[in-house]
């Protein structure tokens, strides 16, 4: 028999920080040209001094910012943390000047090379996968309507308790994750199982910070999604569910009315939603 571990939040932080080591395409690329870093350092140093002054911040609290400082590193939170609380206003600036299907926040939880999978296809899950049956289908095009075949709709979502693969000891590798290549229409349906709605870890800095200031620590419901097709700009996002708790006070703030799902109930317990993706030319 199994023993059921709950992912504690250095396990599913420190994860993530590895992940993101892993991960080559997101690291270097930056501008590091002196005069950048000045200005944009500088202004966060006067974000902070401003904050010290006009709340006359203590020596116990600044000792206490540093301690926990200490701790994001140490349990590996920092990719959670920034996702959460800076990613999104990195993704509105990005964005300004983009077309096509809104984007949103990728999160801390995206592994590359997942199975790859028919447009017609099933999430890779458990015999006993608990969860309302879903079904997403679509199409991806061009923003001047040519349907995109070959395109790949790269979807990760959590289970039915908010638990991501790979980011939690009792979730198989794989589970829920995805790499659908769309038909030759541009078309995809994919069926998986209704996401439950995210919690951050509540044993960790980052759960603790949200707790001392008395916020929540809830994301509505989502699914991660990235397309990918030769020749056009790849969209990272997500996709909501109308009706869902916390989508109005989503901690990560990545909810745009754009990406809320209105799935319906096909008569047999199935939820099915249909989405289209725009991508822009690369
Ligand atoms: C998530 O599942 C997520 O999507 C984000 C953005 C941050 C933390 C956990
Ligand atoms: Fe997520």
């Amino acid at each position: 028999s199994t023993t059921q571990q709950s992912p504690t939040a250095a396990g599913s932080g420190a994860s993530a920080t590895e992940a993101f080591r892993a991960s080559k395409e997101r690291r270097g690329g930056a501008n590091v040209d002196p005069e950048r870093v000045s200005a944009v350092v500088a202004a966060i140093l006067q974000g902070v001094h401003s904050a010290i002054r006009e709340h006359n911040v203590t020596y116990p609290e600044f000792q206490a910012a540093k301690a926990w400082l200490m701790e994001v590193g140490e349990t590996g939170e920092w990719p959670l943390f920034m996702d959460v609380f800076i990613e999104h206003v990195v993704e509105e600036v990005t964005s300004e000047q983009q077309q096509g299907t809104k984007g949103t926040i990728e999160g801390p939880y995206y592994l590359p090379d997942q199975a790859r999978l028919e447009s017609t296809c099933q999430l890779p899950r458990r015999d006993d996968e608990k969860g309302t049956p879903l079904v997403l289908e679509g199409q991806v095009r061009d923003i001047d309507g040519t349907p995109l075949a070959g395109a790949e709709v790269d979807i990760w979502h959590a289970d039915d308790d908010g638990y991501y693969s790979g980011f939690a000891p009792q979730v198989p590798e794989g589970n829920l994750r995805g790499v659908v290549v769309t038909d030759n229409d541009g078309r995809f349906a994919i069926g998986t199982i209704q996401p439950a709605p995210y919690q951050i870890p509540t044993d960790g800095p980052t759960g603790k910070l949200i707790e001392a200031a008395g916020w929540h620590p809830w994301r509505p419901a989502h699914l991660h999604i990235m397309v990918r097709a030769e020749g056009h700009r790849t969209i990272t996002t997500q996709l909501y569910f109308a009706g869902g708790e916390w989508l109005d006070s989503d901690v990560a703030e990545a909810v745009k009315p754009e990406l809320v799902l209105e799935p319906q109930d096909d008569g047999s317990g199935t939820r099915r939603a249909t989405y289209d993706f725009e991508l822009e030319p690369a």
